[in-house]
């Protein structure tokens, strides 16, 4: 099977240049212009377009059992979705009850995601500690292919990690070369706070961002970095949503800590008014933890990625009807957390990043594709239109526009966080692993064509480092 992509203008996060993309067997042969391609070669016609490497998303959690119930999105829906937007690899989680082995639950996992039409990947989630847990760690880091493992410190009564389930969880990490990466909400501030509000009788959806506010995340935040800090291991923040939690991830940054944060899709456009809505459904559709913020956040998070204090953007798509999210008509903490996007990110980052003139087109690539690859080791197969990369490749028609809606979305839930967006600059073609996959409106998916893809451990760089410092250590000056 080989492809010719033909006129176009190929981005990558560090260049950009007027060059053809030849690839077969799904993987990328030639970038350049006047290349020699065999005649039956399908072509595509890129004109005036730009030819960029398909999005990443680092945070979905396709048909995740959660508060009583399943996401509505399944691994096969919602990687069709992600081709209909020019994302190409998901990057789920693996979530184990509590006691539960971790080898289980990921084998249940890796089995739900064979159906998925474009690659995937997990993180897997640290909910409990005891020295089997430890144990597989290192069998998934040597024998899976995974290089990062989930906290969640909200939460609570649930899957949240404490402090000492943390810092056994990013010691092993340390020790097997791997990225700890977590939810930075302070879970029992948030519990607390929820008896509270329903005890006062404020039981609907505009009690959930008073359950978690600025202070939760910051605080959780800064713990996570200090423990990362004191353990020596590398920390990757998930859906940073406001300026406490970023100022804490700039301050490290400073003091030349390797700390990474991702800002959802979601976070970045969307206000807290949506929980004031006079419609129950709209309001709980808009349920996610932690909560869609104040325009003041928002503006701090896309300061966040304009200045790389942020590294990556995802979108958490993780959907639950409204008859699903009904369930907590009477108690907003019964109502399931999530909202979706995977089809979304790069319209929204291409309209209002690029658009608005606060991204180039290179750093636009850098945050939706290269910088996730890099943090999760598998660049550059994955995050460039190169030579020996993966052929999974977004043509996009900067010109092109439409408005986004649950009616028209592929999308398999009933709500769109972004209902009613403008947006310029589409995908008009996505391929995945060197076939067309998307075109148009239509995708041509097929269940099971998406891999596995495995992350390898990062060296342990730091021990190297330390041997090289000792061995050329100035040796004392005898007196
Ligand atoms: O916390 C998460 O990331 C999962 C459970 C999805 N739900 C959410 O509200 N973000
Ligand atoms: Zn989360
Ligand atoms: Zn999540």
């Amino acid at each position: 099977m080989s492809l010719l992509i033909r006129g176009g203008t190929v981005i990558n996060a560090d260049a950009r240049e007027r060059a053809d993309v030849y690839m077969e067997d799904g993987v990328i042969k030639a970038v350049g212009l006047d290349l020699d391609v065999p005649s039956d070669a399908e072509v595509i016609e890129a004109g005036g377009q730009y030819v960029m490497p398909g999005g990443i998303d680092p945070h979905t959690h396709m048909q995740l059992p959660f508060m009583g119930t399943v996401a509505s999105e399944d691994f096969y829906t919602g990687t069709a979705a992600g081709l209909a937007g020019g994302t190409t690899m998901i990057i789920d989680f693996v979530i184990p009850d509590p006691q539960q082995p971790l080898m289980e639950a990921y084998q249940t996992w890796r089995g739900w995601a064979e159906k998925s039409c474009a690659d995937y990947s997990f993180h897997v989630a640290v909910t409990w500690w005891d020295d089997s847990v430890g144990r597989d760690m290192g069998t998934l880091v040597t024998e899976e292919g995974v290089n990062s493992f989930k906290h969640f410190m909200a939460y609570k009564g649930a899957i949240m990690a404490d402090d000492e389930i943390l810092y056994n969880s990013f010691t092993r990490a340390l020790e097997l070369g791997a990225m700890p990466t977590v939810h930075a909400e302070n879970g029992e501030m948030v519990f607390q706070l929820q008896q509270k509000l329903l005890a006062s009788g404020m039981s609907g959806p505009e009690a959930h961002p008073l359950s978690r506010p600025p202070a939760a995340e910051g605080e959780a935040a800064n713990r996570a970095i200090r423990l990362a800090e004191v353990i020596g291991v590398p920390l990757y923040l998930v859906h940073v949503s406001t300026k406490d939690a970023l100022d804490e991830i700039i301050r490290a940054r400073g003091n030349g800590q390797r700390v990474f944060g991702e800002a959802l899709a979601g976070h970045l456009l969307i206000d807290d008014s949506v929980y004031r809505h006079p419609d129950f459904e709209t309001a709980a559709a808009h349920v996610m933890s932690p909560p869609f913020r104040s325009k003041e956040h928002q503006a701090a998070l896309w300061k966040g990625l304009q200045s790389g204090s942020l590294q990556t953007t995802a979108t958490d798509h993780c959907c639950f009807c409204a008859d699903q999210k009904a369930a907590g008509k009477d108690d907003f903490t019964l109502i399931p957390n999530g909202t979706g996007g995977v089809e979304d990110r790069l319209f929204i980052l291409w309209t209002y990043g690029v658009g608005a003139g606060k991204l180039t087109m290179e750093e636009f690539v850098a945050v939706t594709s290269t910088n996730t690859a890099k943090i999760f080791n598998i660049y550059p197969r994955k995050g460039a239109v190169r030579v020996g990369a993966d052929a999974d490749i977004v043509v996009w028609d900067p010109a092109a526009r439409k408005t986004i809606s649950a009616k028209t979305h592929k999308q398999n839930v009933d709500f769109n966080i972004f209902e009613g967006r403008e947006v310029t600059g589409l995908a008009s073609h996505t391929i995945s692993g060197g076939i067309l996959r998307y075109k148009d409106g239509e995708v041509m998916a097929e269940k099971g064509t998406g891999r596995y893809v495995k992350r390898p451990a990062f060296q342990p760089m730091f021990k190297a480092l330390e041997k090289i410092a000792a061995a050329n250590a100035p040796t004392a000056v005898k007196r």
